[in-house]
């Protein structure tokens, strides 16, 4: 049976994805009026995945028998400016849902409750690669964003991301 406090900081991690997955959206939007489509396409199937994520959490409170809570979602953050700046917005959001989901493996391991540390290990892991791929872009931008032939070789790479349903394993 999964506890008070377990069932509470779940529901708050499914509304903080599904949240994730709004502010991506109001991104991709603004880079699509921008005519960087790529970045556009980025933008996008990260906000797929993070449906994906809040989706994993609710599976798996359901699984447990545990009442899910659907909350509000806030209105997303637009105050988007350039690439660079809006990446620099995902990495700010992504290493608040890393402190998030920390949170959530210490207090299971609090509680002892080793299912729930063990199911929350893979989103430990994914926030390592989420935090790494914006990195990576952000080095990019810094590096060559200022001039508009990188700009476009960069939003051509954002261009081949594609969308794989993010499993759980
Ligand atoms: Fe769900 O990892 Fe990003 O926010």
């Amino acid at each position: 049976m999964i506890s008070e406090n377990i069932k509470n900081i779940l529901n708050e991690q499914i509304n903080k994805e599904f949240y994730s997955a709004y502010l991506y959206l109001a991104m991709s939007a603004f880079f699509d009026k921008m005519g960087l489509y790529g970045f556009a396409n980025w933008t996008k199937v990260q906000a797929r995945e993070e449906v994906d994520h809040g989706m994993i959490i609710f599976d798996y409170m359901i699984d447990r028998n545990t009442p899910v809570q659907l909350k509000q979602i806030d209105i997303p953050d637009t105050d988007f400016q350039n690439p660079l700046q809006v990446f620099e917005k995902v990495l700010d959001h992504e290493k608040y849902v890393t402190s998030s989901i920390d949170s959530i493996a210490k207090l299971s391991l609090d509680e002892c409750d080793l299912a729930t540390l063990n199911f929350i290990n893979w989103y430990l892991k994914e926030q390592i690669e989420e935090e790494k791929n914006t990195t990576d872009i952000i080095t990019k931008l810094k590096l060559f964003g200022d001039e508009e032939a990188s700009l476009y070789l960069i939003n051509e790479e954002l261009q081949k991301r594609e969308y794989k349903k993010h499993e759980y394993s």
